[in-house]
């Protein structure tokens, strides 16, 4: 169940390819639903009894009950949520999941086998990854300006790392955990884009904390990817792409995880990646969800203890920035 011939042909030319119904929704995306499911109750309780909710809202099915959540605590629910650390601001009790669920994903021997055919047969998962559980626009509370909660701005992956990776070949691997639609917020692509040079990026301001491909240097053909919960985006790391907004009445919710070959630069050396996949040793390979979730909580604590380093390597004095 790997990418066909023509899918592989059609990911070099294009920069991108959905392999549909690669994933099986019982089988590998339910029980990662049912652990957010579970942390959300977590929270919903600890929140309430911390008089920042009225209402444990337990009746509501999830979507509804994290917007009311929201809504209510304006708590920075998305962080507690997030697969990854920050960018900034990293505190010894920065809140992240780093549930066996998620790690059962990364690992997931569909993905894998896909990751194989395009990455080669060592295969270390990227710290680059997050869960993005994104609320109707219209429902967010003003101070959650982030790519976690609102769309994505335009933008190519390998402009949201540092240039150490800019010869890595990392693949971005997309899925929804529910239906992702124009309405509610999909991915959208350049066909073709990832051909050319790495394309200037601009910090968003605002309080954004994103950067943007300033739309003059966007093109007009701009393809939306609407994808059914099993279906998977791989993208070239250079291909341009943005997500919609969300102005349907229901949640978004999509993982983006990263591969490349192992040894390669992942672009963010803070954090911490591990062997998905090894043909040569498969021994090295990671297998125990806890050691996972271990080297995050031992970066956290590193990482609160200094001054936390620089991600972004663009200038906003940059003339294509004015
Ligand atoms: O899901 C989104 O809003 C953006 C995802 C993205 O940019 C990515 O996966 O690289
Ligand atoms: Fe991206």
């Amino acid at each position: 169940m790997s990418l066909s011939l023509s899918e592989l042909h059609q990911f070099e030319d294009q920069g991108f390819v959905v392999a549909r119904g690669l994933l099986d929704y019982e089988r590998d995306l339910r029980p990662v639903q049912a652990e957010y499911e579970a942390l959300l109750d977590c929270l919903a309780e600890q929140w309430y009894a911390e008089g920042k909710l009225s209402s444990t809202f337990s009746d509501l099915p999830f979507g509804e009950r994290l917007v009311a959540v929201i809504r209510e605590s304006g708590q920075a629910y998305y962080q507690y949520f997030d697969i990854s650390l920050p960018q900034t601001g990293i505190e010894g009790d920065t809140p992240m999941h780093l549930g066996e669920g998620v790690f059962h994903l990364l690992r997931n021997p569909r993905l894998l086998d896909v990751a194989e055919q395009i990455v080669g047969p060592e295969v270390y998962s990227n710290p680059v990854q997050h869960v993005r559980i994104k609320p109707p626009e219209r429902l967010v509370p003003a101070h959650m300006n982030n790519a976690l909660v609102l769309r994505t701005d335009w933008h190519q992956d390998t402009g949201v790392i540092l240039p150490e990776a800019d010869e890595s070949n990392i693949l971005t691997v997309w899925l929804p955990v529910t239906r992702a639609t124009v309405e509610n917020g999909c991915l959208a692509v350049i066909p073709g884009s990832h051909r050319g040079e790495l394309r200037t990026h601009c910090p968003a301001g605002n309080g954004r904390n994103q950067v943007a491909i300033p739309a003059e240097l966007i093109e007009a053909e701009q393809m939306p990817v609407p994808m059914e919960p099993g279906d998977v985006l791989f993208m070239n790391r250079q291909t341009v792409h943005c997500s919609l907004p969300n102005v349907s009445d229901e949640i978004r919710w999509s993982f983006d995880l990263r591969y490349n070959p192992v040894g390669q630069a992942t672009g963010r050396p803070w954090f911490p990646g591990f062997i998905a996949r090894s043909r040569s040793h498969p021994e090295t390979a990671l297998t125990d969800a806890r050691a996972w979730g271990d080297r995050w909580r031992e970066t956290r604590a590193s990482l609160a203890a200094r001054a936390n380093p620089a991600f972004n390597r663009w200038d906003a004095a940059h003339p294509a920035c004015a």
